[in-house]
């Protein structure tokens, strides 16, 4: 267990003991959940509308959100600016110094935390000069007053570029797309980097994403990171690569890691293979262990790359239950905007170049299509709100009753959750095994976010059987507090 989890188990255990010491212990208090952690990645959210949106994210049972880099960046309207830094002023197209002070303190209060996208193995990969977002100057080498030429790597190869990811030597010292890679062996840059972090944790940030982490050596990253305070939530990007050298578990000294096998095991499962392989993932010496992985269906990078699962699937609902319903890892959900173009930013006033207010696309269900810059705003989804608090419920029980038949695949979280899913096109019918007590309980998957169940539709025989129906790219779940 990472010292962050462990940390948060201990404070659950104080607040029960401090409850029943004040003599004030009930039976809520005795059976209080600790709710399951989940992020979510709200990709290019400008600081207000995360600010806006986080009571939203809290009632809904998240707890974190990812943020995209904060830093100052390079000017454009592609989203990829971003993660370009300029200098380590707090001062991007997303929001001002000011907006993302506020945004955290404010989200903090309404019990949501900020993990900040940490781009910190490199600066530009700009060949003319320029001026970032917060007005810093900069060329290619040369950042005033931040970094000079002797900062950066120079590697060899015939442009300085990663061409050969067999090669560990050149993943790590050589450029990632023409990106200045910065000397993380030294501790002129180490602490320079060090500082920026501290800055972000004096505004109140829970933690970080390590960006491109797989491209500074992991001493490095630890050298960096060396006694950031107990609790901080390390999220490392190191994406298994098919044998390449490099690995995400060589990283886990210095923190958790994002878990790429199991959205690229999901895309796998989408249509036509053998379903009940879902039960294999987590599973297999391709994943980090449990209790340091995140987990995701997809993120900003894969959900361009034409592989992942995205919103532009019917089938996207379904796993990202299933994605909150398995046991393994830390699920990240993520939240973004709709595109037909991998470079398109967020949608901006072109008068002005302000982003555009965010607004939320009313969802009408899984087949929906979205129009390129509308915000899918999956934190709202009444499927997976529901699913949350499916997965509190369903806390440490094992996996149980495993179903699967074509485009069906069942399960239960022993005794107190169950989850049937249809990634196909046709409604589907059965029987199933739900190991919950009998009675009525709502359908997490009938569209509405259940706060109380008071309209049953679903019911459990005193063997613990339901019969029901999956609609076409479906969910169809339940849990104890789903109970009427
Ligand atoms: C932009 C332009 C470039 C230009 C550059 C400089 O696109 O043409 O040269 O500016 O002006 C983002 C964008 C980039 C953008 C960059 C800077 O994605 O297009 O470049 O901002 O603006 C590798 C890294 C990983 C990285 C990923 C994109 O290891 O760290 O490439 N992700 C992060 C961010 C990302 C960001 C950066 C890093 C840079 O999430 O948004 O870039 O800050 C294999 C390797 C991976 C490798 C991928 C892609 O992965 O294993 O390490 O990721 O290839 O090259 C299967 C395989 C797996 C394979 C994967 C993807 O899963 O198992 O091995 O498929 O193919």
């Amino acid at each position: 267990m990472s010292l962050r989890k462990l940390l948060s188990a201990v404070f659950s255990l104080f607040l029960v003991a401090s409850i029943s010491a004040c003599g004030s212990a009930d039976k809520t208090a005795a059976t209080a959940q600790t709710p399951a952690d989940v992020g979510i990645q709200m990709f290019e959210w400008p600081w207000t509308a995360i600010e806006n949106e986080c009571p939203t994210l809290a009632k809904n049972g998240i707890s974190w959100v990812l943020i995209s880099p904060p830093q100052e960046h390079i000017l454009g309207d592609t989203w990829w600016t971003s993660y370009q830094p300029v200098s380590y002023k707090v001062e991007s197209r997303l929001g001002t110094r000011d907006q993302f002070a506020a945004m955290v303190s404010n989200c903090k209060t309404a019990g949501v935390g900020i993990v900040a996208d940490a781009v910190i193995n490199h600066m530009t990969g700009q060949e003319n000069s320029g001026v970032g977002t917060g007005g810093s100057s900069y060329s290619h080498y040369d950042y005033p007053g931040i970094y000079t030429k002797d900062d950066f790597h120079e590697c060899g190869t015939p442009n300085n570029d990663i061409s050969n990811y067999q090669d560990r030597e050149e993943v790590q010292n050589c450029e990632l797309s023409n990106l200045a890679d910065l000397k993380t062996e030294t501790e002129s840059v180490r602490s320079t980097i060090r500082a920026y972090l501290d800055d972000l944790l004096s505004l109140g940030v829970e933690g970080f994403r390590i960006d491109a982490a797989k491209h500074m050596p992991e001493a490095d990253v630890a050298a960096i990171l060396k006694g950031l305070p107990a609790g901080t939530r390390v999220i490392q990007e190191v994406i298994r690569g098919a044998g390449e050298p490099i690995t995400p578990e060589e990283y886990l000294p210095s923190g958790d890691v994002l878990e790429f096998s199991w959205g690229k095991d999901m895309s796998s499962l989408k249509v036509g293979s053998t379903f009940s392989a879902y039960f294999n993932a987590g599973t297999s010496s391709l994943y980090a262990p449990s209790d340091h992985a995140y987990t995701f269906v997809q993120n900003h990078d894969t959900e361009r790359g034409g592989k992942a699962i995205t919103y532009k699937d019917p089938q996207y609902e379904v796993f990202n239950a299933l994605l909150l319903a398995n046991p393994y890892g830390t699920p990240i959900l993520y939240s973004g905007y709709a595109f037909t173009n991998n470079d398109s930013g967020p949608r901006i006033n072109h008068a002005t170049g302000a982003l555009l207010d965010v607004t939320c696309v009313e969802r009408t269900g899984p087949t929906q299509t979205y129009l390129d810059g509308q915000w899918t705003c999956q934190q709202r989804w009444p499927t997976l709100v529901n699913m949350i608090q499916w997965r509190t419920d369903a806390a440490d029980a094992p996996i149980a009753a495993k179903w699967s038949d074509g485009n069906g695949l069942a399960f239960a979280r022993q005794g107190k959750a169950f989850i049937a899913v249809n990634r196909g096109e046709e409604p589907l019918s059965g029987t199933w095994d739900t190991t919950l007590p009998a009675g009525k309980y709502c359908d997490a998957g009938a569209g509405e976010i259940v706060e109380k169940c008071t309209d049953p539709t679903l019911e459990v025989d005193k063997d613990g059987q339901l019969t029901g129906t999956i609609q076409p790219y479906g969910v169809l779940a339940t849990s104890l507090s789903l109970k009427n």
